[in-house]
């Protein structure tokens, strides 16, 4: 059995927000079309506490982009967004939340960052997000959404890890693209760990 993973379609990722991925609005409509094709729709929310440690705003003289030891762990500092119960951290109103099965949320611990929706980026604690996909009866992801350099690249990475086969429709993904180039080698990245690369036409051409 298949599932759509909708990876942080959050505001705060969206134009407008704080942590805007430049394009990201254009992937909305095309998660849309696609949620009605699975049988479970699982979306990921990052949910961080105001007191974050990826936070360049909780790092004194620390701006966005520079890099920090969070707790032995390489962190890029990143504008405050997502807080827990916040307007930037709700879904927009222009994703159909209907066709959602379930949340997982993400990056509660103020001392680690977790861009995957499986593991925190130290792999130290568990969302829960494999055993729900295992009790669901899921063997294959499809994962949509953002960032394709940073949660969905390791969201995907893990699926992998943990069993699953994992498609990325590569053109309902959006990414930050920090350094120009990020993005590619990210799909690199996840295609030489086995991840399966298509398109929104593809699944829709199949279903
Ligand atoms: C993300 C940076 C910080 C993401 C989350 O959703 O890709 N990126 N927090
Ligand atoms: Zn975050």
């Amino acid at each position: 059995m298949k599932a759509l993973l909708v990876i942080d379609i959050q505001n705060d990722f969206l134009p407008g927000g704080t942590l805007a991925v430049s394009g990201s609005d254009r992937v909305i409509p095309l998660i849309n079309e696609l949620m009605p094709s699975y049988e479970l729709v699982v979306a990921t929310q990052d949910w961080h506490p105001k007191d974050h440690g990826s936070f360049a705003a909780n790092h004194e003289g620390r701006s966005p982009g520079e890099v920090v030891d969070l707790d032995g762990l390489d962190q890029i500092l990143w504008p405050v967004h997502c807080v827990a119960g916040s307007e930037g951290a709700e879904f927009p109103e222009s994703l159909h939340t209907h066709r959602i099965d379930h949340i997982v949320r993400k990056g509660g611990d103020t001392r680690v960052d977790s861009y995957s929706g499986f593991f925190d980026n130290g792999r130290r604690r568990s969302t829960g997000l494999a055993g729900l996909l295992k009790r669901e009866g899921v063997t294959e992801v499809h994962l949509v959404g953002v960032a394709t350099d940073y949660c969905v690249k390791f969201t995907a990475l893990d699926a992998v890890d943990e069993g699953f086969r994992t498609v990325l429709v590569e053109d309902a993904c959006e990414g930050v693209d920090l350094k120009g180039g990020d993005v590619r080698m990210a799909i690199e990245a996840m295609e030489s760990r086995g991840v399966e690369i298509c398109s929104v036409e593809e699944v829709m051409a199949e279903t």
